[in-house]
């Protein structure tokens, strides 16, 4: 008699308890798991922890990113035309590193990469900052003869460096290039970076001054007590130069390939 009434308890205890967690779970007080990526929409205060499996190409329209991204994967030269929508590809890339410090000797080094391009028009600048927070390395193409390339990259590099929380703390690889440095009126990295610092100062004067006083989250670049300096941000922002035409993408492929080894 006396065992069957304590199984009778334990039944009851087992369906009371079953019964208590449906409602509690139901409320979101028990079982609730936490997110991988936290869920708020805000850019700026989301930390986004991700898989980083590509290698993100972006810049102003005509900037070249689609001539690079068809020469890293095929080695050849082919002339393109504006883009109406992103390209994902994955390929080998290739190139000479160096191994240490005792080895100086640079050797070859072949690593298979996802890469995503993203065109430059204003309306696919959420689907880049997506990109971007996912990305394990950042390629900013600028068209080095032409004023307003520049001008617009800078607008590129205030999302990444301001808009991206994650971005800037987790330090993504930034490597700005200067691209068609085949034509004779293409700035050089040095004078690109005294020029995009310039630019960078007066964006940012705009932007601060139109700033929501609501806003939650301050970026490094809103935040910024001084001039905007590449010096203070050299250990993941680059600025190289190269010529797609004329196959000269050196400093891009040892940028990739310096990046992803183990
Ligand atoms: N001279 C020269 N022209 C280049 C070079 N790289 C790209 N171009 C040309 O610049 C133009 C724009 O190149 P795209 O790769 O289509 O530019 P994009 O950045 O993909 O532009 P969107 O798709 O509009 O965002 C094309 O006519 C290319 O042939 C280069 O290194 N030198
Ligand atoms: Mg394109």
């Amino acid at each position: 008699m006396e065992l069957t009434s304590l199984i009778t308890n334990v039944v009851l205890l087992a369906i009371f308890g079953a019964i208590a967690y449906v409602v509690l779970k139901g409320l979101g007080i028990v079982g609730t798991k936490k997110p991988a990526i936290a869920e708020i929409t805000e850019r700026g205060t989301r930390r986004v922890k991700a898989t980083r499996e590509h290698v993100l190409i972006c810049g102003p329209s005509g900037a070249g990113k689609t001539a690079l991204i068809n020469y890293l994967a095929t080695n050849e030269w082919r002339e393109t035309v504006s883009s109406l929508e992103g390209t994902k590809a994955t390929f080998n890339v290739s190139a000479k590193v160096s191994q240490g410090e005792t080895n100086n000797e640079p050797v070859s080094k072949t690593l298979k990469l996802k890469y995503v391009d993203v065109p430059g028009h204003t309306h696919f600048v959420e689907e880049m900052l997506d990109a971007a927070e996912a990305a394990s390395a950042i390629i900013l193409l600028v068209d080095a003869r032409d004023q307003v390339s520049i001008s617009h990259s800078v607008e590129y590099l205030y999302e990444l460096l301001n808009t991206c929380r994650t971005v800037f703390e987790e330090k993504l690889p930034i490597l700005i290039v200067g691209n068609k440095q085949d034509l004779s009126n293409a700035k050089k990295a040095t004078t690109l970076e005294i020029d995009l610092e310039k630019e960078m100062d007066e964006l940012k004067r705009v932007r601060v001054a139109t700033m929501d006083e609501d806003q939650e989250y301050q970026g490094y670049i809103e935040s910024l007590k001084g001039s905007f300096e590449f010096k203070n941000l050299s250990d993941f922002v680059q600025i190289g130069e190269a010529s797609i035409k004329e196959g000269n993408v050196d400093e891009i492929t040892q940028f990739i390939v310096k990046r992803h080894l183990k």
